[in-house]
């Protein structure tokens, strides 16, 4: 059984993945608008992975008997001065989400709560890879630079991740792999 802080906080993160999905749907959308076809893809694919990292927050606090709730929230930012300011703003964002999953593990390690420090290692290890798959491409944003044909070749090396990444699991299981 969840405590009432823990099942809040729970649920708090329910908001935030679903805030991150928000996000990256409405970053697809503006490099759809911009004609980056790649990068479309793969944030339309990376908001659809934060709907699954909150469907599972939503499964686990239902096997808890917690009662999982929905708020609103505010509308993503929608206008970007380039592809980079884009990237840097997610690459924070990823930063932010790993701090506040650091904070739910630190409360259920407070509270001897050992069945929820496990569920929240999958996140743990998730916030790891997002971080160094988004800083890669801060990195190659970097390294090509965006003049010229340089945004052609981001698109198109964002658009092999987006095959990649792709095909991640989309389980709901809350079960360790
Ligand atoms: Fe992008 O990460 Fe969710 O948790």
């Amino acid at each position: 059984m969840l405590s009432k802080a823990m099942t809040d906080r729970l649920n708090e993160q329910i908001n935030l993945e679903m805030f991150s999905s928000h996000l990256y749907l409405q970053m697809s959308s503006w490099c759809a608008y911009k004609a980056l076809d790649g990068c479309a893809t793969f944030l339309s694919q990376h908001a659809d992975e934060e709907m699954m990292h909150m469907r599972r927050l939503i499964s686990y606090l239902q096997e808890t008997g917690a009662f999982a709730i929905i708020s609103g929230m505010e509308a993503p930012p929608k206008e970007f001065n380039s592809l980079q300011e884009l990237f840097e703003k997610i690459y924070s964002h990823e930063q932010f989400i790993t701090s506040k999953i650091n904070e739910l593990v630190h409360l259920a390690t407070t509270e001897s709560d050992y069945s929820t420090v496990q569920f929240l290692q999958w996140y743990v290890a998730e916030q790891h890879q997002e971080e160094f798959l988004f800083k890669g491409i801060l990195d190659k944003i970097r390294l090509i630079g965006t003049e010229g044909q340089g945004l052609f070749f981001i698109d198109r090396e964002v658009a092999n991740l987006a095959v990649t990444t792709g095909k991640e699991t989309t389980s709901m299981s809350t079960t360790p792999a």
